[in-house]
C-alpha cells in the first residue's frame, strides 16, 4: 500500500462491472484482501469467461465466501437497477467496456452503447437509488489516456481531450457525464484517467501481450513470424496491479475528483520488442513483419502521463518498472510456451485460439 493509503474500511461492499477483465480480476483480489464483499457483474456467454477470477471464486454456500457473481450487462438498464437494489454497494467500479481501440473502428455504435451509454445507465440508476435510499454510493469511472488523442505530452488533468477513435470519443462522453452527475446531483462520482497498463493477464490482442506470447513461442520453435502494425507508436506502460490500487485510492479520497494515473515514461512498440526479445536472446528484426491490416484509421503517436497530482494528493506511485513489467510477462508466457512444447513433443494436439489478431 502507498504511504498515504487510508486504513482499509471493514465490511464494505463493492460492485464491479468488468470483473472478468484484466483490471477487474486484480481489483477483485485487491478488495477481497482488504475485507470487502465483492460483487461482480458477468456477461452470459456460451464459453467460459471467468478464467481470470476462477482462483478467487468460492462456493457461495460457504459462509466466508466474499465474492459473488451476478449476470448483467451495461446495455441493460433494468438489470443494472435491480443489481444496485440487490447488492446495496458502498462503492461501484465501472470497468466494463469494449476496450479494444482497433475494434472500436469496426464497431463504433456498439462501443458507444457499452462505453458511453453504459456509464450513463449506471449513473442514472445510482442517482435514482441514492435519492430514494439516502445512501451515498461512491462511483469510479474507468477513463483512459486514449481520451487525450494527439494532445501534446506530457498529458495531465489539465490537458484537453482530443480523442482519435470511437472508443476514445465514447470514454470522453462517460468522463463528462461522470463530472456532470457529480456537479448536478452531488453524486460521489470520480474519474480515473489511466494510461496503458498491462500484465500477465492482458488479453493477447493488445500489443504487449501479443509480443510476449509470440516472442516466447518463437524462442521454443512454436512460431516463426509475428505480424504487427505501427511500431513507432509510443505508450506509457505500467503494471495493472499498481493501477487498481489507484482506482481504490480515488474512491477513498474525501472528495470526488479526477486523476491521471501513469508512470511518466513513454516507450515505443519497437522498444517493447527490444526488451521482450532481448530477454530471450533473440533479435525481433528477423521475426517481425509489419502488416498494414493492423494500422488504425487514426493513430495516437505518443502518450506520456503526468501523474504528479495523484502522487501529491493520493500518495500513489507505480512500483513496477517497465523492465520488470516486460520480465514478468515474458516469464509467465515462457511457462505457457513450455507447456505447449511439452504437449506437442508428446504428440498431443494443442488447441490454440488461432493466430493472435488485432
Ligand atoms: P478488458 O480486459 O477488456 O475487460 C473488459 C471487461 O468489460 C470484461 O470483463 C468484459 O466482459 C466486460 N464487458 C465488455 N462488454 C460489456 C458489457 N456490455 N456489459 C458488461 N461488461 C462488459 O479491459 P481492462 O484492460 O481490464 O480495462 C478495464 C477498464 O479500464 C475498461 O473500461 C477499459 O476501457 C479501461 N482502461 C483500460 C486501460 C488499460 O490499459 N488496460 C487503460 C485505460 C482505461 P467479458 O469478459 O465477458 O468480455
Ligand atoms: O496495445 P494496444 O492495442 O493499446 P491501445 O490502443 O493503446 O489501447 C489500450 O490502452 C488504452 C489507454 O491508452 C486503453 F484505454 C484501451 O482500453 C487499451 O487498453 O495498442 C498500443 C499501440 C497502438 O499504437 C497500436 O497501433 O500498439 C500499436 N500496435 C502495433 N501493432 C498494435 C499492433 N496494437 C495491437 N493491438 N496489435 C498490433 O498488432
Amino acid at each position: 500500500m502507498s504511504p498515504a493509503s487510508p486504513a482499509p474500511p471493514a465490511g464494505r461492499r463493492a460492485l464491479v462491472t468488468g470483473i472478468t477483465g484484466q483490471d477487474g480480476s486484480y481489483l477483485a483480489e485487491f478488495l477481497l484482501d482488504r475485507g470487502y464483499e465483492v460483487h461482480g457483474v458477468i456477461r452470459r456467454a456460451s464459453t467460459f469467461n471467468t478464467d481470470r477470477i476462477e482462483h478467487l471464486y468460492r462456493d457461495p454456500h460457504e459462509p466466508d465466501a466474499r465474492l459473488r457473481l451476478h449476470y448483467g450487462d451495461l446495455t441493460d438498464s433494468s438489470g443494472l437497477r435491480v443489481l444496485l437494489e440487490r447488492v446495496q454497494p458502498d462503492e461501484v467500479y465501472n470497468l466494463g467496456a469494449q476496450s479494444h481501440v482497433r475494434v472500436s473502428f469496426d464497431q463504433p455504435e456498439y462501443t458507444a452503447d457499452v462505453v458511453a451509454l453504459g456509464a450513463l445507465r449506471l449513473l442514472e440508476a445510482l442517482r435514482d437509488y441514492q435519492a430514494r435510499t439516502g445512501r451515498e454510493v461512491r462511483f469510479y469511472q474507468a477513463g483512459s489516456s486514449e481520451m487525450f488523442g494527439n494532445a501534446a505530452p506530457p498529458q495531465s488533468e489539465a490537458t484537453p481531450f482530443r480523442p482519435r477513435s470511437p472508443y476514445g470519443v465514447a470514454k470522453v462522453y462517460a468522463h463528462l457525464q461522470t463530472v456532470n452527475y457529480r456537479e448536478a446531483y452531488g453524486l460521489f462520482a470520480a474519474n480515473g484517467i489511466l494510461f496503458n497498463h498491462e500484465s500477465e493477464r492482458r488479453h493477447e490482442t493488445f500489443v504487449t501481450r501479443k509480443i510476449t506470447r509470440a516472442a516466447t513461442r518463437i524462442a521454443l520453435g512454436l512460431q516463426t513470424t509475428l505480424y504487427l502494425g505501427n511500431l513507432d507508436a509510443r505508450r506509457d506502460w505500467g503494471h495493472a496491479q499498481d493501477y487498481v490500487e489507484a482506482m481504490w485510492l480515488i474512491l477513498q479520497h474525501p472528495q470526488p475528483d479526477d486523476f491521471v494515473i501513469a508512470t511518466g515514461e513513454s516507450r515505443s512498440v519497437r522498444e517493447f520488442l527490444d526488451a521482450a526479445f532481448g530477454l530471450l536472446g533473440l533479435d525481433w528484426r528477423g521475426h517481425v513483419v509489419v502488416d498494414p491490416r493492423y494500422f488504425r484509421p487514426a493513430e495516437i503517436d505518443r502518450l506520456e502521463g503526468d501523474a504528479s497530482r495523484a502522487r501529491a494528493i493520493l500518495g500513489w506511485r507505480p512500483r513496477v518498472t517497465f523492465d520488470e513489467l516486460v520480465r514478468r510477462m515474458v516469464a509467465h508466457d515462457m511457462e505457457l510456451a513450455r507447456a505447449e512444447r511439452t504437449l506437442r513433443d508428446g504428440g498431443h494436439a494443442v488447441g490454440r485460439r488461432g493466430p493472435a489478431r488485432e
